[in-house]
């Protein structure tokens, strides 16, 4: 009888943990405007799974990819007010909140892939991701993005071979700054409105890395992809410090650390998907006009008064120097 009665207990004892640890097992929500398969979204799932080996089942991470939550400006705004854990989009979402995050958007500031690599996964990297603390945002990693180049329906070799076209550009000041710099007009639009864009010809002409401008199929209605290189900006991963503040220690650190390890995972897909993605255009039909054809000392003349104005206080003009005199 007794051992019945100690059989019973331990029954709901096992019952109640399991219970107890599936109501406090959560998954964090994250937000992408790109597909499941993108390395950004791929690379947020492995991240989640490290968490969850970390924590025991308790932290996961569930991607909703497409821009189903919305715009990168309107999920941003979301992981303010803590109804988003999460987001992966593009540092130009943050320009207007974290001044830091617009340095590696100043044109022409990396030489190559190498120097972005050195300085944005090495100590400039990790000033920017502190940077977002203060703006109420916890930012956790960095990932390469590529270079983003012009396309339309017409070479662009040279700075003047922008003048009047309409250009889309993300939503933020840097960005419509460095587009009128070239004579060109932009047009701030979310991701998910540039193919209509071209489709209808309210725009002339966008700007993205060859990933973007192939999943998006931008390549359909702005056939000539001119490889000007302009911008090397990476994608930020960011947690809600409303979320975050609710954390355990344990939890923070282990979110931390999952983040970091899901670059490495990272890049091996994005190196594969930017050969992928240059096959899959020309196959559909795009030209890619190479960098060996560009007027680039034209660019950068034209552009050299958005440095100016957008590296304008001491801190900022000294994390350009430091990313500038970085070897
Ligand atoms: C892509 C980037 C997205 C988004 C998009 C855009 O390269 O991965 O996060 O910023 O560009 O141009 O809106």
């Amino acid at each position: 009888m007794k051992l019945k009665r100690q059989h019973f207990l331990g029954a709901i004892a096992a019952a109640c943990i399991a219970l107890c640890g599936a109501a406090s097992a959560r998954d964090f929500r994250s937000a992408d405007v790109h597909a499941k398969d993108y390395p950004t979204n791929m690379a947020v799932k492995y991240m989640g799974e490290q968490l969850s080996k970390a924590t025991g089942g308790k932290d996961n991470v569930k991607v909703f990819g497409d821009s189903a939550l919305g715009s990168e400006k309107d999920t941003v705004e979301q992981v303010k007010i803590g109804a988003l854990d999460m987001v992966r989009v593009s540092t130009a979402a943050f320009h207007g909140i974290v001044p830091e995050s617009m340095i590696p958007s100043l044109p022409f500031i990396f030489r190559d892939l190498d120097h972005f690599r050195k300085t944005m996964y090495g100590p400039e990297g990790d000033k920017i991701l502190a940077a977002f603390d203060k703006a109420g945002f916890v930012g956790l990693c960095l990932y390469e993005s590529g270079a983003r180049s012009m396309y339309a329906k017409k070479p662009i070799k040279s700075v003047a071979d922008m003048k009047g076209m309409k250009v889309r550009v993300q939503q933020s000041d840097l960005w419509v700054s460095l587009v009128k710099a070239t004579g060109a007009s932009p047009t701030p639009m979310p991701f998910a409105e540039v193919y209509t864009g071209l489709k209808t010809g309210l725009l002339d002409a966008a700007e993205n890395n060859i990933p973007s401008y192939d999943e998006a199929k931008h390549y359909e209605s702005a056939p000539i992809f001119s490889e000007t290189m302009h911008v090397m900006s990476p994608e930020v991963l960011v947690f809600s410090k409303k979320v975050w503040d609710t954390l355990t220690p344990q939890e923070q650190a282990a979110i931390r650390k999952a983040a970091k390890e899901s670059v490495p995972y990272y890049v091996k897909l994005w190196d594969a998907k930017e050969k992928e993605s240059k096959a899959a255009v020309l196959k559909g039909g795009a030209k890619i006009i190479p960098t060996s054809e560009i007027n680039h000392a034209s660019f950068v003349q034209a552009e050299k008064p958005v440095w100016d104005q957008f590296a304008n206080t001491p801190e900022l003009k000294q994390l350009v120097q430091e990313i500038v005199n970085t070897k």
